[in-house]
Formats: structure tokens, sequence, C-alpha cells
């Protein structure tokens, strides 16, 4: 395979795994990206052994990208964690499950007895099922009573979360996949779909080839999308606001606007007109770098499209004034009508396989069913179905952010990860893996060694992808089923189980009691009857039966594709997930005139460059299963800084050669390479590596030691966009010296921990 052909996303082939050497294949779901890929796993004599796309999902229709073809290889991987461990000292030893599921019991009941709710904590990924969510919010809010819950998506989809909420109510997206294949334009405002999502972009490409779909693209790098796009809005980092702010002023100049829509659907016009109109083109300009004219176009491209759809990511979650932009893309929509019907949404595309699942069990602070949790009538519900009193319930949830001040401050005690590698993905890692040594921490996932379970006391060996069943939710709403195919490794067990027996030392065993993770899938859909993401109507049947089903999905109903399709939102304050500016009595959208303030970091004469951080197709997140797949690693094998030619020309930095990064908080030292795909004066690091695993901590490459921990105040979510850092050439023969510690031994280390690194 070309590396081209492979950079580009548009690999979707079918490895060629005889079906003689397969002894069955199960329907399963792809596990890595929002996407939500159907597949069929091969298994040969017990083992994972291949992978085909599934030519009747209605995701993908028979094409899969890369990850997912060698994701069997995941599976049966000899890193793969076998057992639980306990700390002694620096090393971690095997102990039995129960003595280990006993200790996780008994320190988290000490912590709370001693230090109240806020001593303990869970925080947990974006990769688990909707089963296992609704087991670990079940028991931290309806158990341990403790408002420091929170999830890997506090980095991912946060800024969404709060943007869908603040423009219709509740976090309830909407849009769905088929609405690019029939679109008209095809906006991508900060998103990379040709790597993050590629059978996405695939169907964005089949539109644009048989239908003429245009492309415009909003993002400071040429990737690939902005390559082919019709338009390329080449915007400064952190811009995203003056931007939108630009093409809304053009619309209402040239009455390109629903007027109809916006008197009987929305509220707020007149603000948002007026702060608009303090944005015209010229203004916007030098505020963004992009050429008025190209502002004018997209504009026009937008308001005189039968239809559009915006896909935006990280591009806007990560940026400086995320929820603002995001309501600022739904205000878009909103004033054009360009909501709720074919080939008409502004999409939030999920990042992780199943992060949507989280958000809609009681993810970012609301409680199941899409609930508010300051709604009276709403705890009271949940209180109720679980038979606890509705005091336990947590009004405001703390975000991870705040749970790392609270273990800085001695507040938070014992921590319990689940299913996530904070010591990489978390900004600031000076800071974040400071208190991941200082809290007592139990980290409960598949492999090891991972990076955060070098801060661990606790270790509890999970079963992943392939060895258990449950629900997972795509971006377009649709609940799919992932399938055990084959059995966890060792004495690994699946983190339903865990949770649930965790519950058992907890004296609470008996909320926990489900036989397979089917029975707490009926349990938990009965806490969405009548609410906006109403599941009543679906089981594992039907699920395997359709290939997924989208929600809205009542009893005797098959699922809804597209929502809002009347005028008509959650923003009713006995339906919506907040309070007061949330609401509306007829349940109109909300257009927010939002304030502009320039990123909190920007280059200066010390840090003369914008820092943007993200990712790329070959690797996923933190790597636990990417770096193990040998024709992945090999790919890109190492962390390197993208510079622009006429800065390296500038710097006199070659092609491959050892840079420094650095920012206010840290620094790196990684390979340059010199590229046009980054504009002048802005650098890219993608953040899957680490540094602290068996034979990687000769190199200090993990982006987020350049990061800081500037969130977006209204969603919490950390800027990993937009910063600020310079570039060091390193004298000859000085790599990896200066800043080092230096053990007597010749080997480089950079960080000492009392447990061991
Ligand atoms: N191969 C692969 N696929 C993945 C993942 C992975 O790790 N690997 N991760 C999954 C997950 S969890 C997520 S969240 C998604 C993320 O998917 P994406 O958001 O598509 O990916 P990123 O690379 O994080 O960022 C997208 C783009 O945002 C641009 N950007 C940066 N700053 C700004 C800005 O101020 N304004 C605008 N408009 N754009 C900006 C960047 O230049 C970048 O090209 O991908 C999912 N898919
Ligand atoms: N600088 C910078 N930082 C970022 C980002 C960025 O763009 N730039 N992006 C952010 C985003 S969008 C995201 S989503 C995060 C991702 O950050 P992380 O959540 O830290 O990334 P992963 O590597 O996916 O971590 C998942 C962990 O769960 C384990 N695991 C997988 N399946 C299971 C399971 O079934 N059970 C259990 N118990 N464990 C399992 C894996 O081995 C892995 O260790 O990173 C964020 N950090
Ligand atoms: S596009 Fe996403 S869901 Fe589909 S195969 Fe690739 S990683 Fe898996
Ligand atoms: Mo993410």
């Amino acid at each position: 395979m070309a590396l081209a052909e492979l950079q580009q996303g548009i690999v979707s082939l079918f490895q060629g795994q005889g079906e003689a050497a397969v002894d069955r294949w199960v329907a399963t779901t792809c596990g890595y990206c929002g996407t939500g890929c159907g597949l069929y796993l091969g298994v040969k004599d017990g083992r994972a052994v291949a992978v085909k796309p599934d030519t009747t999902a209605p995701v993908n229709k028979g094409h899969l990208c890369l990850k997912g073809l060698y994701e069997w290889k995941t599976l049966h991987h000899p890193e793969r964690a076998t057992v639980p461990l306990r700390r002694r000292g620096k090393e971690m030893h095997p102990v039995t499950w129960e003595r280990a599921l006993e200790e996780v019991g008994q320190r988290l009941r000490e912590a709370l007895a001693a230090g109240g709710p806020e001593a303990a904590g869970i925080y947990h990924g974006g990769q688990l099922t909707l089963e296992e969510y609704y087991a670990i919010h079940k028991l931290a809010k309806g158990v341990l009573g403790t408002p420091n819950i929170d999830a890997n998506t506090r980095l991912c989809m946060a800024s969404t979360v709060s943007g869908y909420i603040r423009s219709f109510g509740v976090d309830a997206p909407p849009g769905c996949y088929e609405d690019l294949d029939v679109s008209s334009l095809i906006f991508i405002f900060g998103a990379n779909p040709a790597e993050m999502h590629p059978q996405l972009w695939q169907r964005i490409l089949r539109n644009r080839k048989l239908n003429g779909a245009k492309i415009v693209v909003a993002d400071p790098r040429l990737t690939l999308p902005a390559r082919v796009a019709d338009l390329h809005l080449r915007l400064r980092c952190g811009s995203n606001i003056p931007l939108l702010y630009g093409l809304i002023n053009i619309l209402i100049k040239e009455d390109m606007l629903d007027r109809d829509f916006i008197r009987r659907a929305t509220t707020g016009f007149e603000e948002l007109a007026r702060a608009a109109a303090a944005f015209p083109p010229e203004r916007v300009a030098g505020l963004t770098g992009v050429p008025a004219a190209d502002i004018v176009a997209a504009a026009r491209l937008f308001g005189r499209s039968p239809s559009a759809v915006t896909v935006f990511c990280q591009g806007v979650n990560q940026s400086s004034q995320a929820v603002d932009t995001v309501t600022l893309i739904n205000s878009l929509h909103l004033i054009t009508g360009k909501i709720g019907r074919p080939g008409s949404a502004p999409f939030s595309l999920t990042g992780q396989a199943s992060a949507l699942s989280m958000r809609e069990i009681g993810g970012g602070g609301s409680l199941p069913g899409f609930r508010n949790p300051e709604n009276p009538e709403h705890r009271r519900q949940v209180a109720d179905y679980w038979g606890i009193p509705e005091e336990r319930l947590p009004r405001r949830v703390n975000d991870i952010n705040r749970m790392l001040e609270l273990v800085e401050d001695g507040r938070l005690k014992v921590l319990w990860v689940i299913g996530t590698n904070p010591a990489v993905s978390l900004p600031d890692l000076g800071f974040s893996r400071r208190q991941l040594e200082k809290v007592f921490l139990i980290v409960q996932d598949i492999f090891y060694p991972m990076e955060t379970a070098a801060f661990a006391d606790i270790f509890l060996p999970g079963a992943g992808w392939g060895e258990k069943d449950g629900i997972i939710t795509n971006s377009e709403r649709r609940l799919n089923l992932v399938r055990r195919a084959v059995n966890p490794p060792g004495e690994a067990r699946d983190d339903l189980t865990i949770i649930s027996q965790v519950a058992r030392y907890l004296g609470a065993g008996e909320l926990f009691a489900w036989p397979g993770p089917e029975d707490a899938f009926r349990e938990l859909r009965e806490l969405t009857r009548g609410r906006p993401n109403d599941m009543t109507g679906v089981d594992y049947a039907l699920l395997e039966r359709l290939g997924g089903v989208q929600w809205p999905c009542p009893e005797g109903g098959r699922g809804t594709s597209r929502l809002y399709t009347g005028c008509f939102f959650f923003t009713r304050p006995e339906e919506a997930q907040g309070y007061g500016e949330f609401n509306h009595p007829e349940g109109r959208a909300r257009l927010w005139a939002v304030p502009y303030t320039p990123p909190p970091e920007v280059p200066d004469g010390e840090f003369p460059f914008w820092l943007n951080t993200g990712r790329i197709i070959e690797h996923y997140h933190t790597r636990t299963k990417t770096k193990r797949i040998p024709e992945l690693q090999a790919l890109v094998p190492g962390a390197y800084v993208e510079i622009n030619p006429q800065d390296a020309a500038r710097l006199k930095v070659a092609e491959g050669e050892l840079v420094r990064v650095v920012s206010r908080r840290g620094w790196i030292e990684v390979p340059a390479r010199i590229t046009e795909v980054v504009a002048p004066g802005e650098v890219f690091v993608p953040f899957h590596f680490g540094d602290l695993d068996p034979g990687e901590r000769e190199r200090r490459q993990a982006a987020n030691h350049l990061t800081g921990r500037n969130v977006d105040l209204l969603s919490g979510q950390p800027m990993a966009k937009a910063g600020a850092c310079r570039i060091e050439k390193l004298q000859a023969g000085s790599a990896g010296q200066e800043g080092r510690g230096e053990k007597g031994n010749g080997t480089r280390i950079f960080y000492k921990s009392r447990k061991g690194l």
C-alpha cells in the first residue's frame, strides 16, 4: 500500500483473509472512531484472526479504513493485561481479584468517610459501552454520591454538548450521515474527516462526484479536504468567532435568510444581528487572515445553496471560545432554515466510538435521558427509579480540571481511572502527572504497561472490544451492537462486571445485579422513556436485524434519522437540560449574541508560533492499540513537528532535524517535518505519542508537555489547539541532554516519580 494512499484515507479494501481460514464471522461494530462502521470479526480456534467489512451496514456499506481492518490485531496481544496488580514500593505485583476489589471498595469507603463526597472520584474514557457508562454513573452518583465524576469527553465533545444545549435545549445532535450524501454544500469546519472519519469523507466525495456537491473547508492547515475543497478558508488558529460572525454578517446584509423560520422557530435574532453587524468582511479579514472576498464567497455559497451540512469537530471544540463557536454554527443554520430537512444540519462528528452513549446516560454533568440535574422533577425521577435519596445526586459535577485541583489541594484522595490514558492525553502534563502521582490511583485498562498505569497503586485488567457485548452510539445517534467474539485474556473481566463487583464491596450489589449487559440495557432504556433520546423500542435483536437504530425510537418504532423536522426544539423548561436562559416556553431555538475575545495565549516575541495539536490517520489517541499493530506503528513510529518551509528556512532547520519545541509549560524534542500543510507562523504536533512506556522513555515527545490548562469557561474543555510556542535549533551533539536528569547508568530520564519512573 502506498503511503500516500494510506494518508488520504481512501483505502477501503478487504484484507483478503480467506473464508476457509475462519471458523465463524461475528457481526460487530468498529471500536475506534465515532463513525461506527459495521464489520465482521473472523474467529478461528477461539482466536480473532481477521476482519472484513459488512456490506449491508448502513454506515459504511462494505468499506473500512486501515484502523478498522487491523483492529483484530489488538486482541491476544502479549501486552494485554491479564491479572490485577498491586503496588509495593516501586513495583507492581499480581494479586487476586478478591483482594484487589476488596481494597478498591475499602479505599473508596474510607476516603468518603474521612473526607466527604469530594474525597473520591472516577474519570473514565469514551470507548466503553452504553451499559458500562450507565453502571459507572449509577455507581458514582447513586452510590458514592460524589460530584467527582467526569470523562475524557471533557477533552473532546464537552463544548459541543454545551453548545447544543444552549441552542436547542438538549444535547441531541441534528442530522445524519444521509445528509452528507444529499447535501448540496458540505462545510467542513475545524475537522479533518479524510483522516479522522474516513468513511464519512468517502460519502462526502461520492456526493460531490454524483451530485456536484460543493466543499468549503475552514481550517488553518492545508489538510486533504482543504486541498480538494472548492474554497479553503485558511483562518488563523483561534479565530473561529470572527469568521462565523463575518459569514452571518453577509447572510444578513444580502438577505440570504429564512425569515419565516427565524420568526416561528427561534428567539434572539435582533441581538445576533446587532453583534454580527460589527464584523464586516474587511475587519474579519484582519482578524482571521482570510481574504475578504473569500469570506463573501463562502457566505454566498452557504446562503444560496439549497441545503448545507456543517461538519465540525476538534478545530471547534478545542479552540478558544469553543461553546460560542458551536452556538454560532448552529445559528448559521437556524437563520437560513438549514436544519431538520434532508441535507441540512449543524452536525458534530463525535470522536470516540461511543462518546455519544456516555452523553445519553448522564455524562457531562447531566442525569440519564438528558435530564437536568437542577430540575427537581428530573432528579426525583432518577432517584425514585434507583431507589436512592434524591439529595445524593450531585447538582453539579466537578470536571477533570477541577478534580486535579482538588488532588493538588489534598481534598481528592482516591481516583479511579477507567479506560482512558490521562498521563498522555491531559493538557499540561507536568501538572497533570504530579496529581496522578499524588492521588491513590486505581487504573482499569486493557493493556499493561500503559502510561497511566505507571502511576497506579492498583491495576485492574479489563476486557476490551471483541470480548464483550453492548451498545455503542455513533455520531448520527445510531445505537450499534458490539459483540463478544473471543474470551478476554487471562483473568481479565469486562468493565460492567468489575463495576458491579466493586458495588458489591460497597454494599450496593443489588442495584447492579444484572445477569448480562442486555439486562443493564433494559434497565437504563426505561430512563429514556418520553425523553428526547427515547430508546424504549430498542432491544439487541432489533439492533441486529436493522444494523443499528437511530434514537429516538419509542416502543414500536424503528428509529428516527433526523431531529428537529418540525420547528420545535427541546427548550421548554420541563424538557431542557438547563434552566433559565436555556429555556423558551414554546420550544424555540435560541440564537446567541456571543462576545468575541481573542485566545488567552497568543504568539509573542518569546513564543512566536501558534501551537496546533491533533491527530493523523495511522494512529488512534495515545496509541495503546495502534502502536501494537506493527503495520500502523511502522508508518509513523514517532512524534514530529510540522513547520512551514519559510519558517524552516529562517530558522535554518532541515527536514528530519531534531528540534526542541518549547512552550510556557514545557518542551519536547522531535524531528522537524517541513511542509506547507501548516501556514507560516504555525506549527502542528500530533498528540498520539507518550514517553513513559518501556522503549519510549528516551524521547520526550508528548505534545501535552506543551499545552496549557486554559479552558473554555462554559464547557471546561481545554484549548489543545490554541497556544503559543517557539522552535529551538539544537546545538550539534546536545540533543536530549539539557533539561533532562541523567541517571548514573546512562539511561536518560526526564520525569522522576516516587512511583518508580
Ligand atoms: N485516525 C484517527 N481517527 C480518529 C482519532 C484518532 O486519534 N486517530 N480520534 C477520534 C477522536 S476522539 C476525535 S475527537 C476525532 C477528532 O477529529 P478532528 O477534529 O477532525 O481531528 P484533529 O486533528 O484533532 O483536528 C481537526 C482540525 O482542526 C484544525 N484546527 C485547529 N485549530 C483550529 C481553529 O482555531 N479553527 C478551525 N476551524 N480549525 C482548527 C486542525 O488544523 C485540524 O486539521 O477524531 C476521531 N478519529
Ligand atoms: N494535545 C492534545 N491532547 C488531546 C487531544 C488533542 O487533539 N490534542 N485530543 C483529546 C481528545 S479529543 C481525546 S478523545 C482524548 C483521548 O485520550 P485518551 O482517552 O487518554 O486516549 P486513549 O488512548 O483512547 O485511551 C483509552 C484507554 O482505554 C483503554 N481501553 C480501550 N478499551 C477499553 C475497555 O474496553 N475497557 C477499559 N477498561 N480500557 C479500555 C486503552 O488501552 C487506553 O489506555 O485526548 C485528548 N487530548
Ligand atoms: S472510519 Fe472509524 S469506525 Fe470506520 S473503520 Fe475507520 S476507525 Fe473504524
Ligand atoms: Mo476525542
